[in-house]
């Protein structure tokens, strides 16, 4: 029995709602084949978010670990495959911080790549009816910091972890003309993702790049 701890964005950004938290509260819990789900809160502020997972991966204790942010314009879950070391805030985090090229990690690596298997849980997203695509770049703000601090400390471990990025809740995008997702379908998409971590030891070969 695997355990795989799922964590969500608190809102940002003065918005009332981040659609990581309100899908990943509904699988607390939630059983998986040869697994179980378990959940953590993320505060979206520079110098708690890190400390914030890696105090739910010391009580929980799991095999995996998948953070979970918002990705406004985002029209697909997107599954991140890489961290860099920069934070370069275009707005404020929830504490006032905002630093321009610092990095996460002093004298730590350029990057790290997610450790979950990215191709496997998109083909098994896309199989479920659920739009996913590979993403090459989790931004520079606190999502792209999380992954990259999380990734730094299982540097060593056995735990798996990987990013992934949602769209926006209809209700959110409603008044623009930006791409959105229900939260039933981001919260079943979760979940199918979780699955397919457990199921796939080693990634399959499946495309996820793109041509600029
Ligand atoms: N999305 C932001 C931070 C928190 C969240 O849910 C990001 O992509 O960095």
């Amino acid at each position: 029995m695997k355990k795989i701890l799922i964590t969500g964005f608190e809102p940002f950004g003065g918005a009332a709602i981040n659609p990581a938290l309100e899908a990943v509260k509904l699988l607390e819990g939630v059983a998986l084949n040869n697994g179980e789900i378990v959940i953590c809160q993320v505060p979206v502020t520079r110098f708690k978010a890190i400390d914030a997972v890696i105090e739910a991966i010391k009580y929980h204790q799991p095999d995996y670990v998948i953070t979970v942010g918002q990705a406004g314009g985002r029209a697909a879950i997107t599954p991140e495959r890489v961290a860099i070391n920069i934070d370069d805030f275009r707005i404020a985090d929830n504490e006032g911080n905002q630093p321009i090229d610092q990095p996460i990690v002093v004298d730590g690596p350029d990057g790290y790549f997610s450790t979950l298997p990215i191709k496997a849980m998109t083909q098994a997203l896309q199989q479920a009816g659920i739009p996913c695509q590979v993403s090459n770049t989790a931004g520079t703000f606190v999502c792209n910091h999380l992954f990259y601090g999380v990734q730094h400390y299982l540097r060593d471990t056995r735990i798996a972890h990987g990013f992934i990025h949602i769209p926006l809740l209809p209700e959110q995008a409603a008044l623009t003309e930006q791409p959105s997702m229900s939260l039933a379908m981001i919260a079943e998409g979760l979940k199918v993702a979780a699955q397919a971590v457990i199921d796939n030891e080693q990634d399959i070969q499946l495309t996820g790049g793109t041509i600029c």
